[in-house]
């Protein structure tokens, strides 16, 4: 047997070490004995420990003598401190019955905490050093003054940054959800058949005084996590339906034939509460417009976070007379079980498969196929994200009916699309 493939895949221990806490949620539990000594004061901290049955002492000593601090139960955490702030046993811990814990892990707690947001860590970290601090039996240093005292480490610092930070930006998008500042710019979507212009996506666009909320990417996922997206995207289908009626008035106008549809992005949020669906539902039926004339857009991840609450939102929806789009196929959990369950009229291709697709062969038989699967379950698709002539073409040539992308024209103004429809095609 040659010795390469061994050597070529060798891991160095601690990085098997890394690996198999990363892949071990939980370590199996501990059976303490009664009077055992889980930790001492002043030990150096490994894990943390949550009781699942039995009980422990947790005592410290003072000028010689021991004082028992808590007596804790089954559901209790202990060994937090020294585990959150890395440094050394503040109590001792004693089992006094026959007491079972499930240790939990610094990467554990840590990757706990930085799931949480920054407000919350700093509560949670501040609250660590404070309690530290009372525990400690050092007297601060008089001379110190007040800024010396908070100087706590590099890792602290960043806290507190990042907490300033969020505060941050969630008074200017408050500020800026309240006052109304943003606008909808509207995206062509182009029937590849003909060249003209079928429908529009409506875009939210700033101003928002903040650098870090700058683009939608940046302040869509903040006003999900504030529930500020539940006015802002009932205010979203608002205006796109307004911007409709002004297009179809300068169709009339024309003497176009064909009327346009108007594409709204609608986030998970706004899908999770009856009442919510409800008001986007009525708004709808309110605007008169039938015949599938308002596409929401709805990405795949959306759909399948609460699959049931999803499913009947989206039927109110198409009940109400919108149709129903798929938007970034491709990018998500692309479970394909999902999507014949739902009630879809439209695939929206991501705009990562379409790039350079002449020159991908494979990527050409993936987005093939895709085209044919959302065909034989009954949808029409869009390829997003053309760029250049030569994707365009090769979409010509597939039995995709809809493009989109920088290529076709960029997100532009209602005025500037209404001069477009006067143009009319490419
Ligand atoms: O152009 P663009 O940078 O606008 O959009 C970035 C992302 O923000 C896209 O994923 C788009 O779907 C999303 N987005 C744009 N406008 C809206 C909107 O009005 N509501 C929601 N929920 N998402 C939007
Ligand atoms: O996720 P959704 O499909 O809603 O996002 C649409 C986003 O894609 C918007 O941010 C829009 O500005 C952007 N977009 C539209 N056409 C193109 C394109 O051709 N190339 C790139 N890179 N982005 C595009
Ligand atoms: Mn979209």
């Amino acid at each position: 047997m040659s010795s390469i493939a061994q050597s070529d895949f060798a891991m160095s221990e601690s990085r098997i070490n890394e690996v198999t806490e990363m892949f071990t949620p939980l370590r199996s539990n501990i059976t303490f004995t009664a009077g055992t000594r889980i930790f001492e004061e002043n030990d150096k901290a490994n894990d943390a420990y949550l009781i699942q049955k039995g009980y422990v002492e947790i005592s410290r000593v003072t000028a010689n003598e021991k004082k028992i601090e808590y007596l804790l139960g089954p559901g209790e955490i202990f060994g937090e401190i020294a585990l959150l702030d890395g440094k050394t046993r503040t109590a001792t811990a004693v089992a006094i019955h026959d007491t079972t814990v499930a240790p939990l892990t610094k990467q554990q707690i840590q990757s706990a905490i930085e799931g949480e947001d920054p407000l919350t860590q700093l509560l949670l970290h501040t609250a660590i050093r404070r309690l530290r601090k009372t525990l400690s039996k050092d007297d601060v240093d008089p001379n110190l003054t007040h800024l010396q005292t908070v100087g706590y480490g590099e890792y602290f610092q960043n806290t507190q940054k990042k907490a300033i930070n969020y505060i941050n930006r969630i008074s200017s998008i408050q500020s800026a959800v309240s006052e109304q500042k943003f606008h909808l710019h509207y995206q062509p979507i182009i029937d590849l058949s003909t060249g003209f212009i079928k429908g529009f996506e409506a875009l939210i666009r700033g101003p928002i005084d903040n650098p870090d909320l700058q683009r939608p990417d940046l302040f869509i996922p903040l006003a999900e996590d504030l529930g500020l997206i539940i006015p802002l995207g009932q205010w979203v289908l608002e205006t796109a339906i307004n911007g409709l009626i002004q297009l179809d008035a300068e169709s009339a106008k024309l003497k176009l034939k064909n009327k346009v549809f108007m594409s709204v992005n609608v986030s998970a949020k706004q899908l999770e509460q009856v009442d919510v669906v409800e008001n986007l539902a009525h708004t709808i039926e309110q605007s008169g417009f039938s015949e599938k004339r308002i596409k929401l857009e709805i990405t795949e991840t959306a759909l399948l976070k609460q699959p049931d609450k999803a499913q009947s939102a989206l039927n109110r929806l198409r009940q109400a007379g919108a149709s129903i789009a798929i938007d970034d196929f491709g990018t998500g959990y692309s479970s394909l079980n999902y999507l014949h369950q739902f009630p879809l009229n439209t695939m929206k291709i991501d705009r990562s498969f379409i790039s350079n697709i002449q020159t991908d062969q494979n990527r050409g038989r993936i987005v093939s196929a895709i085209i044919n699967l959302a065909h034989d379950l009954g949808m029409d698709v869009v390829a997003e994200g053309i760029e250049r002539k030569r994707e365009l073409e090769w979409l010509e040539r597939q039995n995709c009916e809809y493009a989109q992308g920088y290529y076709l024209d960029k997100p532009k103004t209602l005025v500037e699309c209404i001069e477009m429809l006067k143009k009319a095609y490419y």
